[in-house]
């Protein structure tokens, strides 16, 4: 079950179902639309199930969260299922666990992945609060995507069962330099820098940041400016650049779908985030040898190794960001040297081969707690 928009939680629960086909297991994803980065040609393996909102005019709302959890009970009379995994804790976590009860004769184990705003956000609400804590507690297993997302967890919704931390990965054929469709050229006629932002334009990414370090990096460096993604936040961005005189070196090229061909085109990712339980999109830019300027806040530094493979700096220090853009925009080699340690750091420790695996142990391990007769198996098969 995952969220089938731009962002993150969605992009790795699509990428994981992608590996564990290619690993031989069968996957159903269950979601409202097809998940973006789903759409990749037949695969005997993989299935998709749509959710349907429900709307009738006496009832508040599509209750999506019911929808989500009939879907699953679907999909296992139909199919089998052996387990559940619910990528965001909301409303997926509290879908699973329906679902989870609904069949408990079949044994249907629920695994819940945490992946940010979920916990440190969204799932904060008074309202929603004790819920989302119950479908935590009561996920046979939870995982986080960083230590720190797993002691926000512990702290805020006290919990005291077990977080497995399963680090988000990058697959290095896509995301790699040199891809062909990266039209360098036509965003840079005379060789400027190029700079990237990826994100989806929500205030804890702190777009104003990036408009401002870009600013003061242009009066030094000659560069551009992609700004890819969408979201509350572009049309203060787009002011702030005409503010600032330098609309005009700025691309606000919306939501792409194909993004590694802009990571393979850029030579810096800034990313000065209010905070990142993980930030998949610095992990991206890594493997596609970016140097990636963060902030030093959430899990980033779990990601990047400050000096060595990228650079990090305090929340809302700007000068201190441009200053270290300027620095490695003008060494040429010092640029190419963390780009390829960054490359090889996103190969090393954050391959698929290496985290994909981990899922499957810990799928193993909560499936070991079946009996005989609760197989998952399929009534058809
Ligand atoms: O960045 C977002 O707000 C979207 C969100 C999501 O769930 O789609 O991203 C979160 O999950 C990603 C995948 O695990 C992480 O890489 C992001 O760091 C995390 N975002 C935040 O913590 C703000």
């Amino acid at each position: 079950m995952c969220a089938p928009t731009y962002g993150g939680s969605g992009v790795v629960a699509t990428e994981l179902g992608r590996f564990l086909a290619e690993r031989g297991h069968t996957v159903h994803f269950i979601s409202t639309a097809m998940p973006f980065r789903l759409n990749s040609g037949p695969n005997e393996k993989i299935f998709f199930h749509e959710v349907q909102a429900v709307n009738y005019p006496v009832l508040p709302g599509e209750m999506f969260e019911i929808s989500f959890a009939g879907k699953a009970v679907q999909v296992m009379q139909d199919y089998g299922l052996d387990i559940v995994h619910a990528h965001y804790a909301i409303p997926h976590a509290i879908s699973a666990f329906l679902a989870g009860q609904v069949m408990q004769d079949s044994g249907l184990k629920v695994v819940t992945t945490l992946h940010g705003t979920d916990i440190t956000l969204v799932g904060r609400a008074p309202s929603i609060y004790p819920i989302v804590r119950y479908a935590i507690e009561h996920s046979d297993a939870v995982t986080a995507v960083s230590e720190w997302l797993r002691r926000e967890t512990v702290e805020a919704f006290g919990i005291n069962g077990k977080i497995d931390v399963i680090p988000n990965f990058v697959d290095e054929n896509k995301f790699r330099r040199g891809l062909a469709r990266c039209p360098k050229e036509h965003f840079a006629p005379e060789g400027e820098k190029i700079l990237l932002h990826v994100s989806n334009f929500r205030p804890v990414k702190r777009v104003g940041d990036v408009i401002r370090v870009f600013a003061r990096v242009r009066e030094q460096v000659p560069s551009r400016l992609l700004m890819v993604g969408d979201g509350p936040e572009r049309d203060g961005a787009t002011r702030l650049a005409r503010e600032l005189g330098i609309l005009q070196h700025v691309f606000f090229l919306g939501k792409q779908e194909a993004i590694e061909n802009y990571f393979a085109c850029a030579d810096l990712l800034l990313f000065p985030s209010e905070y990142e339980s993980f930030g998949l999109a610095a992990l991206e830019a890594m493997a596609s040898e970016n140097v990636v300027i963060a902030s030093r806040a959430g899990g980033l530094p779990e990601v990047i190794t400050h000096g060595e493979d990228g650079f990090l700096a305090p929340v809302g220090a700007v000068e201190e960001m441009a200053g270290l853009a300027v620095d490695i925009l003008r060494d040429g080699e010092r640029r190419l040297a963390v780009g390829r340690a960054a490359r090889k750091k996103a190969i090393e420790a954050f391959h698929p081969a290496r985290v994909v695996p981990q899922y499957e142990r810990l799928y193993e391990r909560v499936l070991a707690g079946r009996t005989a007769d609760q197989t998952g198996i399929s009534p058809r098969s």
